[in-house]
């Protein structure tokens, strides 16, 4: 068996079917990770979504913020702008067996054994692993509840995330707090202030999509980050201008395929670390989330 992680597809069917036969991918012996944000932008979406949930415990797949975006949508009283961009999957005839599956997605997994966990955007410099994956069970919660109210609200989107985590009398908001970390997280001041774009004014010269110069307050999560119990690795996707980040307990793996980037798969359980690329055209302009 071996494990491959693979970057933030967006809707790239026919790089991802490339990439897996450039990996030589072998169905019901090795196992996918998918590090989220599979639909959007790109040309297949629905194609990515089907192939990967038809894989069944041959991937694991953690959710992205255009999933999450997804979820909270089809929860609430989707805008026209939503409407718009997912009229694919509002249209498709089996959504409600797509939707059923996104709901059952986490938003971060932890493999204790292999000592790789896995995130779209990150985690908050000052939470642990375990911290990470109790706050994940607490959203994966509402999720499995099914009831489209609090789904809504926990997954409302926004430029009114708030740079610290709410109090705990605002059980709602913290919850959104912590989906949006997973999801959507980048910059940090050193006190663990969250810079998000859209939010409260940003200095100037930052450019919340980008990697910020040295002298910039706010800096990449994963440059603040407590130091990682022991022998485990972090792995997150979401940051398509960063592009393929080496680091030696984390590991960004958004080549910006959609951009005309790079789809990336990286093998997990070797220590050697190897990483397949195949380009892409395209597909899409740069900025955004
Ligand atoms: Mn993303």
């Amino acid at each position: 068996m071996a494990i491959y992680a693979i970057g933030d597809v967006h809707g790239c069917h026919a790089q991802l079917l490339e990439l897996l036969a450039r990996i030589a991918f072998r169905p019901g012996r090795d196992r996918l990770w998918f590090v989220g944000d599979l639909i959007n932008r790109g040309p297949d979406s629905l194609a990515v979504l089907r192939f990967v949930r038809e894989l069944g415990d041959d991937a694991t797949v953690i959710l992205g913020n255009h999933e999450s975006r997804a979820l909270g949508g089809l929860a609430g009283s989707p805008s026209p702008i939503f409407k718009q961009h997912m009229k694919y999957l509002l249209d498709a005839p089996d959504l409600d067996e797509i939707h059923a599956w996104l709901k059952g997605l986490r938003f971060f997994h932890r493999d204790r054994a292999l000592n790789w966990s896995m995130v779209h955007g990150g985690i908050h410099p000052h939470w642990s692993l375990a911290e990470a994956e109790a706050r994940s069970e607490a959203l994966a919660v509402v999720l499995s509840r099914g009831e489209n109210e609090p789904i809504a609200a926990m997954l409302r989107g926004g430029g009114d995330l708030p740079a610290e985590e709410p109090p705990a009398s605002d059980p709602m908001e913290r919850l959104r707090y912590n989906a949006a970390v997973f999801t959507r997280i980048r910059l940090c001041s050193s006190e663990g202030r969250l810079l998000w774009p859209g939010g409260e004014p940003s200095p100037p010269s930052v450019n919340p999509y980008a990697l910020p110069g040295p002298e910039n307050p706010y800096q990449p999560w994963f440059t603040r980050l407590n130091p990682l119990e022991e022998g485990e690795n972090l792995l997150y996707g979401h940051w398509a201008m960063a592009g393929l980040t080496l680091g030696e307990r984390t590991v960004g793996l958004d080549g910006g395929c959609v951009y005309g980037g790079k789809l990336h798969a990286m093998r997990l359980d070797d220590p050697s670390r190897p990483v397949w690329s195949v380009p892409c055209p395209r597909q899409a302009q740069p900025g955004g989330d």
